[in-house]
C-alpha cells in the first residue's frame, strides 16, 4: 500500500470531490478534478472520494490520468446523490423504482472494481413512510443490499453501509443499528461506515461505537460537530484516534466536510487537524 500522508498508522486519507460545490452538502472540493487532485497530492492526501449520482457521468479518464500522475487512488464512490437528485431508493414501494436503485449500485460496483475502490451505501437506503413498518422495510432494504453485496463480493469490491443521523435518514442512525443490520442479514463483503458528524448526534459514546464495530469498520468520514474541518468544532478527535488505533483500523479516513471558509483552507486545515490528532 502506498501512502503519502506521513502517519505511522496504516491509515490513508482522502477527501470528497464532486462536479460542483453546494453550500449545504459536505463536499469539500468541486470543479476541475485535475486541479483538485493536484491540491490533495500537495497536501499529502492519498485518495479522492467521488460523489456523483451516476457513474456514467464521471469523467473518469481525466480523473484516472491525474490520479496516476500524482499517486492518488479513488478511495470510494459515494452514491447518495442518486437519491437526492433522482429519488432512487432501495426501499421504494414501486418495484421497478427499487430495481433502478439496485441497478445503479451494481453500475457503481462495476466501475469501482476497476480501481479496487469501495462503494458507499448511505442515503440511497431511502426513508420510511412510517416507523410502524420498520421490520417490513428493513427486510426489503436487506433484499436490495444483498443483491448488491453478493455482486460486489464476486468483483472483490467492498461495500460500506453508513450510519446517518435522524435529520437526514429516519432509520439506521446509530453505529449499533447499522452493525446489527449487516450481521442480522449476513450481508457479505459489507462493513460499517462511521461518520463523526452523524456519530456526534446519534452515538452516546463515540469511541465505544468504534470499538463495537471493530474489524467490521470499513471506512470513516471525519467532519467536526459543525460539519467543518477537523478541529473547527468540539468533537474529541484524540479519543476517536485512540479507538481507531486500538481496533487496528487500516482503512481510509475521508474529509467529508463543508468547503468552509473555502475549499483550499478546509482541505489544508482538515489534514493538519488529523495529523495533530494521531
Ligand atoms: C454521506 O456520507 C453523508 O454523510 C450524508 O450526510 C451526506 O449528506
Ligand atoms: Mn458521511
Amino acid at each position: 500500500m502506498t501512502k503519502k500522508n506521513g502517519l505511522k498508522e496504516n491509515i490513508r486519507l482522502s477527501a470528497t470531490l464532486a462536479s460542483e460545490l453546494s453550500s449545504t452538502s459536505p463536499i469539500v472540493l468541486g470543479g476541475d478534478p485535475a486541479e483538485n487532485i493536484r491540491i490533495l497530492s500537495d497536501l499529502g492526501y492519498d485518495g479522492v472520494e467521488l460523489h456523483w449520482g451516476d457513474p456514467s457521468h464521471i469523467h473518469l479518464q481525466k480523473i484516472i490520468e491525474t490520479c496516476d500522475k500524482y499517486g492518488i487512488v479513488i478511495s470510494a464512490f459515494a452514491t447518495g446523490r442518486a437519491y437526492v437528485q433522482e429519488g432512487l431508493s432501495l426501499i421504494d414501494d414501486e418495484e421497478n423504482k427499487r430495481q433502478s436503485a439496485v441497478k445503479r449500485l451494481l453500475e457503481f460496483v462495476d466501475v469501482a472494481s476497476k480501481f479496487q475502490s469501495t462503494v458507499i451505501i448511505g442515503c440511497i437506503r431511502g426513508n420510511l413512510n412510517s416507523s410502524e413498518n420498520y421490520d417490513y422495510y428493513l427486510k426489503r432494504l436487506a433484499q436490495s443490499t444483498l443483491t448488491v453485496a453478493e455482486y460486489a463480493a464476486d468483483k472483490k469490491v467492498q461495500i460500506v453501509f453508513e450510519a446517518i443521523n435522524r435529520y437526514e435518514n429516519n432509520y439506521l442512525n446509530t453505529a449499533a443499528e447499522t452493525l446489527d443490520f449487516i450481521k442480522r442479514y449476513n450481508l457479505p463483503n459489507t462493513k460499517v461506515l462511521l461518520d463523526t458528524f452523524h456519530m456526534n448526534i446519534e452515538d452516546a459514546n463515540m469511541s465505544k461505537a468504534v470499538h463495537d464495530c471493530g474489524k467490521m469498520l470499513g471506512y470513516v468520514h471525519f467532519a467536526d460537530s459543525n460539519r467543518h474541518y477537523v478541529g473547527a468544532g468540539h468533537i474529541n478527535y484524540k479519543e476517536i484516534a485512540t479507538a481507531l488505533k486500538s481496533i487496528g483500523y487500516e482503512g481510509f479516513i475521508s474529509a467529508e466536510c463543508l468547503p468552509l471558509p473555502d475549499s483550499n483552507t478546509a482541505v489544508r486545515k482538515w489534514i493538519e487537524g488529523v495529523k495533530a490528532t494521531f
